[in-house]
């Protein structure tokens, strides 16, 4: 037997279908896609049909809620110098970038999409929890005003960060020696990764490369180099947990701080080289800082102007170090002490970031262990090649294993 359904009652069950729609579609229906195609920089809004600028698409972005896409094609973005802000301004009205809301910024690759502070404000301020992505892209030339919870570059006040593909570089922070001049490239205050990255020739009273000040940061694939700070660290201060694998922190310096990497954190590093660093009156590749432990495995500490670390206090070697003098505590019986890792300059090698070749004759060439490695190497190469694998960020293989796979795939192309 039916019942007739009452209006009523059809207007309740067709709100509900609606609802439980939008319940399980809304993530999708709800994201916008923002794609910029004017490099000028302004605030006030296009009319209909206008170009759309990048601070514009951010301000849509913020307002619009969750996470969102902005596409940035080739070009460089330059903040204008009449937005550049002397108040610390954080709605996006002028001076950085205030992304205020999840989102994805996808450029068109760092040798293309250029995005320049004009060097009168950060460029990227992050000012909420929340989770952010950044790729393939330049962000330089930015200046943060002192006392401002640093970030050169970026900051993030919390939340996530992702950096992908990116190459943050010539950012710093003004003039400042207070205790929140940090982080003359990234200014981490939440969890921050770095993936395939470069941060260069950046500076900053404290953390001239990166300053975490954050709950982590995870460091994989990529290149801290040429940065320089006053007091802490001139390529990486951290103050909490700091994975570094597959990297090379190479050329900083420091005044009085560390050249290279200086940690309070538990801090892991593997298959890393950390080189060429220097500091004037303090250590100049790594060094813990007060109650920081450090794991290292598979990495080159090598080469650094006067010392390569600080003390062997927190530091556990898991073997297959190198070093060319005593410092870091090495002891096992698969680490290399007092051996000229035999390194290359710092260039580029293939792969997406500057690396340091290993010279024929490196004791580094299949003299690592495959426990906890990556598949790769820095530059994306495959490992092992040869007999083994290689301790540090490069594995080498010789130019007859590159050349006879040439040949072969040049003898099938001609067929
Ligand atoms: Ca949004
Ligand atoms: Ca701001
Ligand atoms: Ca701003
Ligand atoms: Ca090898």
């Amino acid at each position: 037997m039916c019942r007739k359904v009452s209006y009523l009652e059809f207007l309740s069950i067709v709100t509900f279908v609606v609802c439980l729609f939008f319940l399980h579609f809304a993530p999708w229906a709800l994201a916008n896609t923002y794609t910029v195609n004017d490099t000028a920089d302004y605030t006030f809004p296009p009319s209909d049909g206008d170009p759309i600028c990048f601070r514009w698409a951010i301000t849509l972005a913020n307002n619009h809620a969750g996470s969102d896409t902005i596409i940035l094609p080739a070009g460089t973005y330059v903040l204008s110098s009449s937005t550049i802000s002397t108040t610390k301004e954080n709605n996006n009205a002028q001076g950085d970038l205030d992304i205020l809301d999840d989102l994805i910024i996808i450029g068109a690759g760092a040798g293309q999409t250029i995005v320049d502070g004009n060097g009168g404000d950060r460029v990227f301020d992050i000012i909420y929890s929340d989770t952010v992505s950044l790729s393939g892209m330049t962000i330089r030339n930015g200046k943060a005003p002192t006392g401002d919870m640093g970030g050169g570059g970026i900051r993030t006040s919390a939340g996530t960060l992702t950096l992908d593909k990116v190459i943050v570089s010539n950012n710093s922070i003004a003039t400042g020696t207070g205790a929140n001049d940090y982080g003359g490239g990234v200014g981490n205050n939440g969890v921050c990764t770095i993936i395939n990255s470069t941060i260069a020739n950046n500076a900053a009273y404290k953390g001239g490369g990166v300053s975490n000040n954050g709950s982590s940061i995870a460091v994989f694939m990529s290149t801290i180099s040429g940065n320089t700070d006053s007091v802490a660290a001139g390529g990486m201060l951290s103050i909490s947990n700091t994975l570094v694998v597959n990297s090379t922190i190479s050329g900083n310096s420091s005044t009085s701080g560390t050249g290279g990497l200086f940690s309070f954190g538990a801090n892991t590093i593997i298959s890393t080289t950390i080189t060429n660093n220097s500091s004037v009156s303090g250590t100049d590749g790594y060094c813990n800082g007060t109650g920081a432990t450090l794991s290292v495995q598979n990495s080159i500490i090598a080469q650094n102007e006067d010392n390569n670390c600080c003390y062997s206090i927190g530091m556990t070697s898991n073997g297959y170090n190198l070093e060319d003098t005593n410092t870091c505590g090495f002891t096992k019986a698969s680490d290399l002490i007092n051996s000229d890792p035999k390194l290359a300059s710092l260039q580029n090698n293939g792969g997406p970031t500057f690396t340091h070749a290993l010279q024929s004759g490196s004791p580094a060439i299949d003299a690592g262990t495959s426990v906890n490695m990556f598949p790769n190497d820095q530059r994306g190469k495959k490992r092992p090649c040869g007999a083994g694998y290689d301790i540090g960020a490069y594995e080498k293989c010789s130019g007859l294993l590159l050349f006879i796979p040439a040949i072969i795939g040049n003898s099938k192309s001609t067929q």
